[in-house]
């Protein structure tokens, strides 16, 4: 057997089966061992962005790692910013780096780049395999690596000859490590401090956010009025109704200062302590108040849910947490114009049970927290680190992990187009997506963010760089072009007509939702 078949029944046999793909000559003999060991579904990405997102989607929603397979430095690199989105999300990733063979690396070929410092950017775990015989244990630590909670990326670099060498022999899964259980004195300090009637905040994150660690803190904030709170950006949020509802951390910071304003003590349950976005002239860059103590109950690594359950049985052992009450927006009437505001009350009055949704709307996605809260369970998807090209591919892996659901993509223009050849995957593999472009043709939030920075906004040469028309992007047609059927809403009616039919059928469907920016 061969070191890259060893790789890949080793990875199979530590629950790492679907393998995100865009390789290249380093890694043909990984790809012909794709052919000896049939459990390893190999998905083809046409972008490398397209399958580090995919796999940061499946490992958000399965919980374990996909593997990506990325071509020597420039397939990593161009994949680097979804993995860093997954690094933010602390998705367990394994990213899989074809190199040069061991040999050739000294002759300095074209593709030859410094592959370790590149993955070391993202990667809590990076091993260059040496031979054939060594890379199946090698791939089981980087398995067990990934998966150590809370989660991060392992990059396992595969050198081509060690791939086709002989000698490998696939080797069992290592045992995956749980989550520390948070020592019961820092709950008692938690629950002192909750109990002295200061105006507290619970700021969650990670793990906490699932239904859980929902459940836990609803309990705390009703006994102890202490308010609760989610990360801006959760890898992954459960809502809905029957779910105890979160407000999520304001993305300007003004706003999430007036949400953090009286708060005397900052309680920290798998989230960081709050930081600004970006830096602005005169404003600070901590979210915490001045006069705000800071405590942390959990670590992202802890068991957050645990941590959150035993403290609540310690202040809140007779109350029950308050789950959101059912309700939806009415659809709004036929002719009613198409906006961001009537877009969200189209897609909370339809948004289906169990539903998954991966969130890049951006400015055009204001309204839709506040429509969609009291809709069916479902799942919330969102861009954690910032690098937007996240959502087409986020739902592509989503789909992969979750056959039985349905998958919207609600996708900002500028940023779908980033990544828009995760449409493709889409049809190719038949993943239940449907995807909604909000497309105003514009970088919107940038011309908002052009006068808070406090730059001169005035001038067509600015206005150029983040002006999305001449020519209109048609995503109709990009759509059809890669397989996705895909129809245009110009009216909330329209918009509503499309959507019930894309939800009633499964496979892709995009709708290219044409939208006034702000709107
Ligand atoms: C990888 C990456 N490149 C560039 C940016 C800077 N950036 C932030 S928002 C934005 C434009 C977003 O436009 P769009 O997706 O259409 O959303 P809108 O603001 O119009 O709602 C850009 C280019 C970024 N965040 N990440
Ligand atoms: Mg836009």
């Amino acid at each position: 057997m061969n070191g890259a078949q060893a790789l890949i029944r080793t990875l199979v046999g530590s629950g790492v089966d679907v393998c995100f793909s865009n390789p290249g000559t380093s890694e043909m003999h990984f790809v012909a061992a794709l052919n000896a060991v049939p459990q390893m579904r190999g998905v083809l990405c046409l972008f490398e962005g397209a399958a580090t997102g995919a796999a940061d989607g499946y490992g958000r929603m399965a919980g374990r790692p996909a593997a990506a397979l990325l071509h020597l430095g420039p397939g990593l690199a161009n994949g680097l910013a979804n993995l860093h989105n997954a690094r933010r999300a602390r998705t367990p990733l394994l990213a899989v780096v074809g190199d040069h063979a061991t040999y050739h690396k000294r002759y300095d070929a074209p593709l030859e780049s410094d592959v370790d410092a590149l993955a070391g950017s993202v990667s809590a775990w990076v091993r260059r395999s040496a031979r054939g015989a060594d890379v199946a244990a090698d791939a089981a630590e980087a398995v067990a690596a990934a998966a150590a909670p809370p989660g991060g990326i392992a990059t396992l670099i595969l050198p081509a000859d060690v791939s086709w060498s002989e000698g490998g022999e696939p080797v069992p899964a290592l045992p995956l490590r749980a989550p520390a259980p948070v020592p019961g004195d820092v709950i008692t300090s938690v629950a002192g401090s909750l109990s002295r009637g200061e105006h507290c905040v619970i700021l969650l994150g990670g793990a906490a956010v699932r239904r859980p660690g929902l459940e836990a803190a609803s309990r705390v904030a009703r006994a102890t009025g202490a308010r609760l709170l989610c990360e801006t950006f959760p890898a992954r949020l459960e809502r809905g109704a029957g779910i105890p509802a979160v407000d999520r951390l304001a993305y300007l910071g003004e706003l999430a200062a007036a949400q953090l304003g009286d708060a005397r003590h900052l309680i920290l349950a798998g989230a960081r302590a709050p930081v600004s976005f970006f830096a602005y002239p005169g404003q600070p860059s901590s979210l915490v108040p001045d006069d705000c103590r800071v405590s942390v109950l959990a670590e992202p690594g802890d068991d957050v849910p645990g941590a959150l359950t035993s403290l609540a049985d310690l202040v809140a052992p007779d109350t029950k947490p308050l789950p959101r009450e059912p309700e939806r927006p009415r659809p709004p009437d036929g002719d009613g114009g198409l906006t961001g505001e009537s877009a969200a009350a189209v897609i909370g009055a339809l948004l289906p049970e169990g539903a998954i949704v991966s969130d890049e709307a951006n400015t055009s996605g204001l309204r839709l927290p506040g429509a969609t809260a009291g809709a069916p369970p479902h799942d919330w998807l969102t861009l954690t680190g910032g690098a937007i090209g996240q959502g087409l591919p986020l739902a592509t892996g989503a789909a992969v992990a979750c056959p039985g659901r349905k998958v919207i993509a609600l996708e900002a223009d500028g940023s779908a187009m980033y990544t828009i050849s995760a449409l493709w995957t889409h049809a190719r593999e038949g993943l239940d997506i449907t995807t909604i472009i909000f497309n105003n043709r514009s970088y919107a939030i940038l011309g908002m963010e052009l006068g808070r920075v406090g730059a001169t906004a005035s001038g067509d040469a600015a206005r150029n760089l983040l002006d999305l028309s001449r020519p209109d992007l048609d995503f109709v047609a990009l759509a059809t072009g890669m397989g996705v059927p895909a129809d245009r809403a110009r009216t909330a009616g329209e918009l509503a007509a499309q959507l019930r039919q894309a939800l009633a059928e499964p496979g892709p469907r995009l709708i290219e939702a044409l939208v006034a920016p702000f709107s």
